[in-house]
This record gives C-alpha cells, sequence and structure tokens, in this order.
C-alpha cells in the first residue's frame, strides 16, 4: 500500500476511534461533550497519531496496540490548543478556520473540554488491555505525562507567555519549541514503539534522536507556512508568532536559512533511521511531509 493510502487509513481509523471514544455515553451535561467533540473532530493533520502508529509498526507492532496511544496523544494535543486558544493565553478566535472552543461555547465550558480531554488521554492509555503488558502501559503513562507537564509542554507554554514582547536568543527558542511542540512529537514516537513492547534498545533510542529532530523541523516549517499566510492576508491581523511580534526561526535566521536548517533537519533525521534500511522508508516519508506541507 502507497503511504499516503496507508497515511489516510491510519487518519480515519483514528478519527473512527476518537468519535466513539466520548460518544457512546450519555452526559448530564451535553455541552461538555460537544465541545470536546467540536475540537477533537475539528479536521486536524493527525500527525501526532500517524508516529504513533508507524513507530508502534516499525518496531513489530499492531495496529490495535497502536490505537490507544494514537488516540490518547490527539486529545492531548487536542486540549493544549483548546488551552492555547483561550483570552488569557493566545486569545484566538479561530483554529482551523473555524470559531475556536471557548467562542463556539463559552470560555468556562472551553476551559472544562481541555481539562477533560487532558485527563480522558491518561483514561485511554490506562484502560485494561489485551493488547498490553502492564509496564507497556506504565511506560506510555509516564512517557505522555512527563512529554506534557511542568517538564514539557506546559514549561514551553510558561516560558513562551513569560517572555511575550522580549527578545530571544536562537537558543531559548529552540528550547522553547522542543518543549512546547517538540516533546510530544517525540513522545508520540516513543509511546509507539513501547506499544509494541520496545520499552529500551537503540531503536526506540534513534526513534528518540529522529523525534527531537523532525519535531524542531516541524516548527521552522511552521513558522515559514505562518510568513506565507501573513503575506497573504493583505495586511489583516494574523494569528501567526510572526504577526504577534514573537520571535520565530524566519525572524531570527532569515528566510533563507530557515530553509537550508529545514533541509539540514531532514538530513539529520535520515541519518538517525539509516542503520534500520527500508524498514523506516514510510517514518522517513513522514518527516519528508512534516517538513514539505503546505499547511
Ligand atoms: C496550553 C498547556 C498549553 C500548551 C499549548 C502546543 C501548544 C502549547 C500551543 C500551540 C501553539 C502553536 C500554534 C504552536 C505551533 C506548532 C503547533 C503545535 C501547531 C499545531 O499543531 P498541528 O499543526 O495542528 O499538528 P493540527 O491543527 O494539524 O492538529
Amino acid at each position: 500500500m502507497k503511504l499516503e493510502q496507508q497515511l489516510q487509513q491510519y487518519s480515519e481509523r483514528v478519527q473512527q476511534l476518537l468519535q466513539q471514544s466520548l460518544s457512546t455515553q450519555d452526559s448530564l451535561y451535553p455541552a461538555l461533550q460537544e465541545a470536546m467533540l467540536y475540537s477533537l473532530l475539528n479536521g486536524g493533520k493527525r500527525i501526532r497519531p500517524l508516529l504513533v502508529y508507524l513507530a508502534c509498526r516499525f518496531c513489530g507492532g499492531s495496529l490495535p496496540q497502536a490505537d490507544a496511544p494514537a488516540v490518547a496523544i490527539e486529545m492531548l494535543h487536542s486540549y493544549s490548543l483548546v488551552h492555547d486558544d483561550l483570552p488569557a493565553m493566545d486569545n484566538d478566535e479561530l483554529r482551523r478556520g473555524k470559531p475556536t472552543c471557548h467562542i463556539a461555547f463559552d470560555e468556562a465550558t472551553a476551559i472544562l473540554a481541555g481539562d477533560a480531554l487532558l485527563t480522558a488521554a491518561f483514561e485511554q492509555l490506562s484502560r485494561p488491555s489485551e493488547h498490553y503488558a502492564a509496564p507497556q502501559q506504565l511506560a506510555m503513562v509516564h512517557a505522555l505525562s512527563r512529554a506534557a507537564g511542568e517538564r514539557g509542554m506546559v514549561l514551553g507554554q510558561a516560558f513562551d507567555l513569560s517572555h511575550v514582547g522580549q527578545a530571544l536568543s536562537l537558543e531559548e527558542l529552540q528550547q522553547m519549541h522542543a518543549l512546547k511542540t517538540g516533546a510530544l512529537i517525540t513522545c508520540a514516537l516513543v509511546m509507539g514503539a513501547q506499544a509494541a513492547g520496545q520499552l529500551q534498545g537503540e531503536r526506540l533510542a534513534a526513534l528518540q534522536r529522529f523525534g527531537d529532530l523532525i519535531g524542531l523541523a516541524f516548527q521552522v516549517k511552521d513558522d515559514l507556512l505562518d510568513i506565507e499566510a501573513d503575506t497573504g492576508t493583505l495586511g489583516k491581523p494574523s494569528g501567526s508568532d510572526q504577526a504577534r511580534n514573537k520571535p520565530t526561526y524566519p525572524s531570527l535566521l532569515g528566510l533563507e536559512a530557515c530553509k537550508t536548517l529545514l533541509d539540514q533537519l531532514l538530513q539529520q533525521a535520515r541519518a538517525e533511521l539509516q542503520p534500520f534500511g527500508t524498514e523506516a522508508d514510510d517514518l522517513l516519508a513522514l518527516a519528508e511531509y512534516i517538513v514539505r506541507r503546505q499547511y
């Protein structure tokens, strides 16, 4: 099967699982569930679940083994976007071209929907399952909590918010994004491996290094795409970091150097998985997609 078809298949699979994970129970307060579903099923690229599926297969695991971490990481990602959009944070009114959760519902519901998505992620991961031994599940819960929390994504967000309006060095910018965006991307790969039973060893370590490189590439590309979007808005305000006057890779390095950096990161990422030959082809193709994507 070609990679695009396979990615399409994984995307549809995770979409269905996400829908099922929330819509099976009757709710005392339907707006909460609606807000969660609204944010979850609102057309994301599903990059993190795709990384889980591919890493799990790369480590010899099956599709059903990858399901729980794929769903969990997308729920967690979705919570982070809902909270990132809140008035107290980035105060955005649009996400993926549609009203953000607090605009479509209200602020309190959006906060609670984010909280509930975050906790639902860990409920998914820790649910008793015939697919894993207990140490595998514990390893995944630990990896996700570490990547998402105060030593990972939340720390990156706090650092970002506390430096609004201040200049950052390239090193600080890199550290911030490694936490804010990169930690979850690497975690997707790590959980994919753990779901397959790979709890240590060179394959896991290589996936980790690969994840760190493509996480950085993801952010550099995101900044470049923001510039294209901003210049397309004919001077209208945009929600991008660039438009908010936050430091970005292009603002610190310039456009051409960013493009060169992207190519270098992709090359380094390829080198990390090169010892595994064709077994790594799909992961490399996804890395390529991250670097070449147009949205
Ligand atoms: C609120 C604790 C807390 C954290 C928020 C991830 C994050 C931290 C904020 C998002 C801000 C942002 C736009 C960062 C740029 C990179 C990024 C994570 C983009 C969104 O991820 P995609 O492109 O989103 O995978 P889709 O829409 O495809 O799911």
